[in-house]
């Protein structure tokens, strides 16, 4: 059967706001979790992904969970091992003890982000690329994947693993041009991932379907989305105001753009 309650992490964020207002549409009833109130929803759950218990009651009786809670950008290790490493973690054992079946998770580009982008007539990147995080935040995304496979293997707890491009309002950025999801494009691919039957733990890349695509939606389409958006009437506007992208700077030729030339966070 279609799951109609999920929890959704991270629901005070960008993408969880967004998510909020779409989400709905498709008949879902949704439990809302963060570390921070999220306005205007007194019932949600205010509390961090290091408190087990919090988790395990917050995951109790529901179908699904899209799990978009964490440190969205690159911060200092210690830092992404406590929120994306080890809340992570502990949102899968709570999944685990109280027998939620599926589990959409928010990876991202970044956990590829140092594979170069394809140039013209360059086939598009495929979904099992190697893993090339460009930051600390990349490789716990790397890390919220390989969880996954293995909780699929061991415990046959299903995932959708979303390599999310770039999913806000609008494109800002020429880069962005080739990644983009629109805000709608994603509810639809949220939306696909919470329903297809037989997913086992499954990595797709979420993007709409934009002229400039720089990889490859299969996997995303075989679950049964149909990307509706494109970037391209951004394209005018973005290019003349910030150039086209230069092939010899590191920051415009890898999928991860600028999170390939931020300097690491110090301290380790
Ligand atoms: P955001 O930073 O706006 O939202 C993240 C939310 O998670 C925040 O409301 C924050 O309070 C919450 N959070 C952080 N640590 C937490 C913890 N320890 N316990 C409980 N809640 C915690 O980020 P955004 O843009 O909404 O992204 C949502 C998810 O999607 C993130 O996991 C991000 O890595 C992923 N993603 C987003 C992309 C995008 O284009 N927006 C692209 C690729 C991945
Ligand atoms: C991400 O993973 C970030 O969470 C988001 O804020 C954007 O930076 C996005 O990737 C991107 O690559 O544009």
């Amino acid at each position: 059967p279609a799951p109609r309650t999920v929890l959704l992490t991270g629901a005070a964020g960008g993408l969880g706001t967004l998510m909020r207002s779409l989400l709905p549409e498709y008949g879902y009833t949704l439990r809302l979790f963060d570390m921070r109130p999220v306005e205007g929803e007194p019932d949600a759950i205010t509390a961090d992904l290091g408190d087990r218990q919090a988790l395990r009651e917050a995951v109790r009786g529901v179908d699904a969970v899209l799990h978009l809670a964490g440190i969205s950008l690159e911060a200092p290790f210690e830092k992404i091992l406590k929120a994306n490493i080890e809340g992570t973690y502990n949102l899968y054992e709570a999944a685990r003890e109280e027998g939620v079946p599926r589990i959409v998770f928010a990876s991202s580009n970044h956990a590829v982000g140092f594979t170069p982008a394809p140039r013209a007539g360059e086939p598009l990147i495929p979904v099992d690329t190697p893993r090339r995080p460009d930051t600390f935040y990349g490789l716990s995304k790397s890390f919220g994947e390989d969880l996954a496979q293995l909780y699929w293997d061991k415990h046959g707890l299903e995932t959708v693993s979303v390599r999310i491009g770039s999913c806000f309002p609008e494109p800002t950025g020429v880069r962005m041009l080739s990644v983009w999801m629109s805000p709608a494009d994603g509810a639809r691919l949220f939306h696909a991932a919470l329903t297809a039957e037989g997913v086992g733990h499954t990595v797709v890349h979420g993007s709409s379907a934009n002229t400039r695509l720089w990889w490859d939606l299969t996997s995303a389409r075989a679950l049964g989305y149909e990307p509706r958006d494109d970037s391209e009437p951004y394209a005018e506007k973005l290019i003349a105001e910030q150039g086209e992208l230069d092939p010899e700077n590191p920051a415009h030729s890898h999928l991860g753009g600028h999170f390939v030339n931020d300097p690491p966070i110090w301290p380790y």
